[in-house]
């Protein structure tokens, strides 16, 4: 059984149902363990777009590596995942974050991701459900490259309530 964290972002569509659909069709495959409170984030790669929101979630799983990337790619596209253009607006996004401390360089599959350290959308949902945990490769712990990382993009606690996403608690 390996721990794995997967991002989930969109900003295309009923923003929330699709997080929230992704996660019950995602249970229906690995078990979702943890979920992190949804933010609402500024676009990052190409600003003139709507603003995406982000979690993070936790799961387990017997799958390999790859076969859970199967799984996600097909949630996505039981979404609609609708990306125009590199970084363009899509309807829901599923990135393989973290696969326990596994470190994969495949051409279908890099893990961890490699661009998660540099993106406050990915690290600050992450830190809420594996601040502990340590980047395999860079040796610190997801709270540390949080608190050590320099994205001027906006991430805000989202405001707003899911049945199916923890509340933000202010801290
Ligand atoms: N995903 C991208 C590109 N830019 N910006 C935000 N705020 N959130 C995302 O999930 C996101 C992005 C490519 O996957
Ligand atoms: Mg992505
Ligand atoms: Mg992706």
């Amino acid at each position: 059984m390996t721990v794995a964290y997967v991002a989930l972002g969109g900003n295309e569509g009923d923003r929330l149902a699709n997080l929230e659909r992704a996660v019950s069709e995602m249970a229906e495959h690995v078990a979702v363990t943890r979920l992190s409170p949804i933010y609402e984030t500024e676009p990052v790669g190409f600003a003139d777009q709507p603003w995406f929101l982000n979690a993070v979630v936790a799961v387990e799983t017997e799958l390999s590596p790859q076969a859970l990337l199967v799984v996600l790619q097909a949630v996505e596209l039981t979404l609609g995942k609708a990306t125009p253009f590199l970084n363009g607006p899509r309807t829901l996004d599923l990135d393989l974050l973290l696969f326990g401390v596994e470190v994969i360089d495949e051409p279908e599959l890099v893990v961890p991701h490699p661009r998660m350290h540099e993106r406050a959308f990915v690290l600050r949902p992450l830190a809420d459900v594996a601040g502990d945990v340590v980047h395999p490769t860079l040796g610190k712990a997801i709270r540390e490259l949080l608190s050590e990382l320099d994205d001027q993009a906006e991430v805000r606690a989202w405001r707003g309530s899911s049945t199916v996403f923890p509340t933000h608690v202010e801290g």
